[in-house]
């Protein structure tokens, strides 16, 4: 399935060249009367000619990464800048998968991801998979409670300049965000995004005598800074050539002036609105293995998600979420989707069970609802929560009313609770200036989503057979 097509409006170069068309056409009829003016009038006809025929400035799109292992594309970056046509979304091509996705600065939340198609394997044109994700909080209780912070309550638009500095030597670039005024797209006057491409490694390899076969790969890392005064926050997606994507939040910066070595947990708290394929017909499910009361044969299942509900992540049951269609299929007739799998997580958070310190939100890990309208948090009331700051628990749970997964809103939305222990150590403790330490190393924490089941083959050019 295509990806939906940006419409254009009409901006203020095709209107101008609208009224020159019309004015040029009412003087050549006055003009055309006058021998005298005819040779004139053949000359500037051919030089309109000319200039008409010079392709036209607006829409153009811009290669930023230029690598062996991955290019990535600014659409519609032309240079001139004032009258842009469409929001910023970025592609990015590697020798065996294509994505496509946009970038938003909204509100209280930092960086967020909209509109992501990815191509790979069988599919020769992108697939829709998610509509909008990023962070809806970033929660922070100090283990003695003298401080209980939300990260992303202070304000809109904390995100901060990426500098060239920032940026590897290589394979690096910065954009920048894009804000809709009177009916066209202005740029940021700063970047605040950076965009890399990194080597990563293996993707697979298989050893047999005399066949020897192996694949690197790249990955297409997109980063901003999210501003929590002591506490900078790298929002991270990663977009991998298998058909995966990681979502990452990294506390570095300082720690809390006169609480310098107070520890403390960072609870990053995740949205992901699905639409896979851009159907309404997507559905839930939690894959779990368990074993045996001798612990001996094991038994694999997908346990159907009925209902907006809270899941939690069974470590001892490799459990995970899965979003589905439940119509479109594979090569091999199996249904297509995503899985949600933790990914940096030194724990799990747990936080306070008394209602009215309104942490509720914190007791399970993850939770299913339908994507309704405003509930991304661009609506009214306490579904302003992306402008408006709100406890979790007065959206979130007010959204898990029991309705059949799939069967309202515009597709399924995955809120996961992301957790890492901070416990300051002597390396967080060299001692600065105004009750500062020494700058904190990133601590990350995030889940990932993988493919499942919806390539028909390895989408990395494995061959069929190791070893033939
Ligand atoms: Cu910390």
């Amino acid at each position: 399935m295509n990806l939906p097509a940006i419409p254009l409006p009409p901006t203020p170069l095709t209107f101008s060249l609208s009224v020159c068309a019309a004015t040029i056409v009412a003087a050549t009829w006055l003009l055309w009367r006058r021998r005298s003016a005819r040779f004139l009038l053949a000359g500037c006809a051919a030089l309109a000619v000319f200039v008409l025929t010079i392709p036209s400035a607006g829409a153009t799109d811009r290669l930023i990464i230029n690598g062996d292992g991955c290019q990535v594309t600014e659409e519609d970056a032309f240079d001139g800048g004032i009258y842009l046509q469409s929001d910023l979304y970025l592609r990015i091509d590697f020798p065996d998968s294509h994505w496509r996705f946009g970038l938003r600065n909204q509100g209280m939340k930092g960086l967020s991801l909209v509109d992501v198609g990815i191509q790979a394997a069988q599919f020769t044109t992108k697939q829709y998979i998610i509509k909008h994700a990023g962070l809806a909080d970033m929660f922070v209780p100090y283990d003695d409670r003298s401080n209980t912070f939300y990260d992303m309550s202070f304000g809109n638009n904390r995100m901060d300049q990426i500098d060239a500095a920032d940026l590897p030597s290589q394979l690096g670039a910065l954009v920048y965000l894009r804000t809709l005024t009177n009916g066209h797209y202005v740029r940021d006057t700063v970047p605040k995004v950076a965009v890399e491409c990194r080597e990563v490694g293996l993707g697979w390899l298989c050893k047999e005598p005399g066949h020897h076969v192996r694949r690197r790969i790249h990955d297409v890392v997109v980063w901003a800074v999210f501003d929590a005064f002591n506490y900078d926050y790298i929002i991270q997606y990663t977009f991998h050539e298998d058909g995966g994507i990681s979502f990452r939040d990294g506390a570095t910066g300082y720690n809390l002036p006169g609480g310098q070595s107070k520890p403390h947990v960072h609870n990053p708290f995740w949205r992901v609105s699905t639409k896979l394929f851009q159907r309404l017909d997507n559905q839930a499910f939690e894959f779990v293995h368990v074993e045996d009361s001798q612990g001996y044969v094991a038994t694999d299942s997908e346990l159907p998600i009925p209902t907006e509900q809270s899941v939690d992540w069974d470590p001892l049951k490799f459990s995970s979420i899965m979003i589905q269609s439940a119509t479109q299929t594979n090569g091999y007739g199996h249904l297509m989707g995503y899985e949600f799998l933790p990914g940096d997580r030194t724990g799990t958070g747990r936080f306070s069970t008394r209602p009215a310190d309104r942490e509720m939100w914190t007791q399970h890990d993850q939770y299913l609802t339908n994507d309704n309208p405003g509930e991304d948090g661009s609506g009214s009331g306490i579904n302003n929560w992306r402008y408006t700051w709100h406890s979790p628990d007065d959206y979130l749970l007010s959204y898990l009313n029991g309705e059949p997964i799939g069967g309202t809103g515009d597709g399924i939305v995955l809120w996961y609770i992301s957790s890492v222990h901070h416990e300051p150590t002597d390396a967080d403790n060299q001692i600065g200036s105004g009750g500062r330490t020494g700058i904190t190393l990133i601590h990350w924490a995030g889940f990932d989503m993988e493919p499942h089941n919806l390539f028909d083959y390895n989408p990395l050019g494995g061959p069929a057979n190791c070893g033939q």
